[in-house]
């Protein structure tokens, strides 16, 4: 047991100490495995069952291979985690509590015997009073983890069972959603101490919660409203009330405003004049400011502080202009009165098991976000309310969070005790995340209300309750009072009023029919206000895939290999996608390296679609960002933190100056998005040339585009009419933007199939790669990962016109003992080798490769 340093050197009155060290696990009841009976293992927490069992060697690495299926056992046990700390006897008028952070997820707590709490949210953090049972000297406790699967099924029969996408009943209890499986993730049921655990000493008064709004007055004055909650010592302890003044203080930046606070809640109000805004990404700085409240302990001016907490504030305004216009309802975030595209993607739990997600590994995640050219990232609705460290690190790089409530691909009872439940997590979290000014937005579920409306669900209900009362009354509500500074979405999708949630004119759209149902370019055929879901399919990173997946021979089709994909129907998707534009390879790295192309096309194509709608489509969140475990899956990142092609794809289509070429009016149009707040003036340079780079059209045209808006460029005939589809390219340039645009599919296009000649030095930090095209290549990457596990590529998906030249830089730790295998034709590929390889065949559906898949999990989706 440690005291917190932070708050001895202040000399608090409140004494908290974490109770992190000498625990043990145990398995009490189910279905045990003899290796693991009787024994007591060394556990971790914060920390999970599963890696408890993994560090003693009881089990083998669930994300290996096929190991995940073993452990079913594990989803009927009953865990225990014990351990022992030394303690001062409670004295006279003090309170001693036993805190919690987060349990996961049906415990019974016991100090020294006696049963001090009961738990069944994951969400949610527990104080239990221990006056009464803890001991002078050595004190026993113990945690007691009910199989969360088998209180699930209870709690299903009781209330009645409801429509899921997935088979175990993850919408009877409150636990992240996708513990339970998902069609990108593993169905390994955790149990733990998830976060910290400690004991609290004190014997006045706590800041029980500080819940600070930041605004920012019409003048430009910083306004933070610190509502806060005082918790008195002898308020219970017998049953005279606690009736003195205490002065509590709040500070931000030297402005320090002070209030004498009688009865158990208070606001202060303090005020920054000429407070720097703080903006996303991209649209100016991040100033961040302290901000402390303090509580004094009473008439003593020499006694320290009885309690602190500490904050980080930013001063910004956000709305989302949902008034009604000539199309619909638009779905636009404005951040200090500026209209934001937001430019981002989906984020699901890190890392299945949650506590090896460290603040260093979410500060690389989002920084790979923000290298990506994003702005936003969606905590998506069956993960959790993300944590501290995320919120943090978003803050400091200007990421604006949405930030689903945990509900997913389900119907939820609203009776009790789920009802309670969800109160007091939405109102923990809601005050938890309010000083965070990267949080702009709340939103009621994931998919729920299509799930009523197209999911041809509703039939099953039979009157029940389905949580609709959640999202248009309970959370709203929970946010009229106690966060009333940001937007509330009841879904998403959603559209107002008896619209199909999904409809493309009002509010946010989810765009699944690409990778469900039709080819990528039918992106095209909508233009939604602003689409929070779209994605196409790949496999991770050679390095990753083969450091989790070992099938010989491996295949699509091997056993691990299919193991690690999840979706319903996910390898004939990603056949029915590729065929239209490319040969499937019969050999696998062909195979692996052409999905992951077209995962990379798929998701750039839809992107560009979305930014040249601007201001009509007012966002793009691609789903995902990343990957919870080695999947194959529609990951930008995978879960070794490597980026795949789609990533540099994804870089690209996101940058603040785009050209691209949409279909308008029946003819290719060149659309210019200037994401900046200059104008974007230049020459366009426009070409049609030849794969051999013979010139067949040449055109010069001024450019001018306004600060934050989108031109529309009609090209002339000559530029759009080859005299030979199958061998000429568009080629159209500014100083900083380029696009191409092809007349054929790349399967019918005659590319040189070995255009490249490159060369390999070493530099500091690496390798450089440095090409040069005898002819037209496209899409050029050096999948410097099969060489050096820790290399990682500055740029890919390099399109050359016959004659340029590019220099990719590898930078890498490892030395190379053969350094032109980055030069060799599975490291340094393109996308002319693989539309010029024979192939096994063109047809959807099952494959020479890929079998139909068996899916693991089986879900719902709306068809349209
Ligand atoms: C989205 C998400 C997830 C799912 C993904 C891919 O709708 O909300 O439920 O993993 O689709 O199918």
């Amino acid at each position: 047991m440690r005291s917190d340093t932070a708050d001895r050197s202040e000399q608090l009155s409140m004494m908290r100490t974490t109770v992190h060290d000498g625990w043990h696990l145990s398995a009490v009841d189910g279905p045990v495995p003899d290796s693991l009976a009787g024994r007591l293992l060394p556990a971790q927490v914060p920390g999970s069952a599963h890696l408890d069992l993994m560090a003693a060697g009881v089990i083998a690495d669930p994300y290996l291979d096929r190991h995940e299926s073993d452990l079913e056992w594990a989803h009927r046990v009953d865990w225990r985690y014990s351990t022992t700390f030394r303690a001062e006897a409670p004295r006279p008028g003090e309170r001693v509590e036993l805190v919690f952070d987060g349990i996961d997820t049906v415990g019974i707590i016991e100090l020294n015997g006696h049963v001090v709490g009961h738990t069944a949210n994951m969400h949610r953090g527990y104080r239990f009073d221990v006056r009464e049972v803890l001991h002078e000297g050595r004190n026993d406790l113990t945690v007691t983890l009910k199989s969360a699967l088998a209180y699930a099924e209870e709690m299903e029969d009781r209330l009645g069972r409801r429509q899921r996408a997935y088979p175990h009943p993850y919408n009877a209890i409150r636990k992240m959603a996708c513990s339970f499986g998902w069609d990108w993730g593993p169905d390994l049921q955790t149990a733990g101490l998830w976060k910290p655990v400690r004991l609290e000493r004190w014997d006045t008064v706590r800041l029980a919660r500080v819940r600070p709004l930041a605004t920012v007055q019409p003048d430009g004055t910083g306004r933070i409203d610190v509502h806060l909650e005082l918790d008195r010592a002898d308020d219970r302890a017998d049953d005279r009330a606690d009736d003195r003044a205490y002065t509590v203080v709040a500070k931000v930046n030297g402005h320090e405003e002070r209030a004498a606070v009688t009865g158990d809640t208070a606001t202060i109000t303090v005020t920054v004049p000429g407070a720097r805004l703080w903006w996303p990404v991209g649209y100016g700085e991040q100033p961040l400011y302290d901000l402390t409240v303090t509580v004094l302990p009473g008439d003593d001016p020499a006694a320290g502080p009885a309690d602190v907490v500490r904050r980080r504030v930013g001063f910004r305004t956000v709305t989302v202009d949902t008034g009604p216009d000539e199309i619909g309802t638009p779905f636009t975030f404005v951040v200090n009165g500026t209209r934001i595209f937001a430019k981002g993607a989906n984020w699901i739990p890190d890392d299945h098991f949650l506590t090896r997600v460290t603040r260093e590994r979410v500060a690389h995640r989002i920084d790979q976000a923000v290298n990506a050219n994003m702005n936003m990232l969606r905590v998506w609705g069956g993960g959790i309310y993300e944590s501290d460290d995320f919120y943090d690190v978003c803050d400091e790089r200007g990421v604006l969070v949405w930030q689903d409530f945990p509900f997913a691909c389900a119907f939820y009872a609203e009776e009790e005790p789920l009802r309670s439940e969800v109160e007091a997590e939405a109102r923990e979290n809601v005050t938890r995340l309010a000083a965070h000014p990267s949080l702009v937005l709340w939103n009621g579920n994931n998919e729920n209300l299509p799930a009523y409306h197209d999911w041809g669900w509703q039939e099953d209900l039979r009157g029940r309750s389905w949580g609709l009362g959640y999202y248009t009354d309970l959370l709203p509500g929970i946010l009229a009072e106690l966060d009333p500074t940001r937007p509330y979405a009841p879904g998403s999708p959603y559209s107002p009023g008896d619209l199909p949630p999904n409809d493309q004119d009002h509010g946010t759209r989810h765009e699944w029919d690409v990778w469900n149902v039709v080819d990528y370019t039918h992106y095209r055929d909508h233009v939604p206000r602003f689409c929070a879901e779209f994605g196409f399919q790949a496999p991770p990173t050679w390095a990753t895939l083969t450091r989790w997946i070992h099938d010989e021979p491996l295949t699509p089709a091997s056993p691990s290999f299919l193991h690690h994909q999840k979706a319903h129907d996910g390898n004939r998707n990603l056949h029915r996608g590729l065929a239209p534009h490319l040969p499937v390879p019969a050999d696998f790295e062909d195979w692996h390296w052409a999905t992951q192309l077209n995962q990379a096309r798929a998701v750039a194509l839809g992107v560009e679609h979305f930014r040249s709608w601007w201001p009509r489509t007012a966002g793009a969140l691609v789903w995902q960002l990343n990957d919870c475990w080695p999947a194959v899956s529609w990951s930008i990142v995978d879960s070794e933190e490597r980026p795949k092609p789609l990533y540099y794809a994804v870089k690209h289509a996101f940058a603040p100056r785009l050209l691209t070429v949409q279909p308008r009016d029946g003819r290719p149009t060149l659309i210019a998005v200037n994401d900046l707040d200059e104008p974007w003036t230049a020459k366009i340079v426009a070409t049609r040339q030849t794969f051999a780079g013979s010139i067949r059209a040449h055109g010069e045209f001024p450019l001018t585009v306004e600060p934050r808006s989108i031109t529309r460029l009609d090209l002339p005939d000559d530029l759009l009419e080859p005299v030979d589809a199958s061998s000429e390219v568009l080629v159209v340039t500014t100083a900083d933007a380029r696009t191409h645009h092809f007349f054929a599919e790349d399967r019918d296009l005659a590319y040189h199939p070995a255009p490249l000649s490159a060369t390999v030095d070493r530099v500091a930090g690496g390798y450089r790669v440095g090409v040069q095209a005898a002819s037209y290549t496209r899409d050029i990457v050096v999948l410097a990962d099969k060489v050096a596990p820790d290399a990682i590529v500055d740029d890919m998906l390099v399109s050359l016109a016959a004659g340029e030249t590019f220099t990719f830089h590898v930078h890498t730790a490892t030395t190379l003992r053969r350094p032109a295998e980055l030069a060799s034709a599975r490291v340094l590929r393109h996308a002319n080798a693989i539309a010029s390889r024979s192939h096994v065949s063109s047809a959807s559906g099952t494959h020479g490769v890929g079998q139909t898949v068996e899916p693991a999990v089986v879900r719902s989706r709306p068809l349209q």
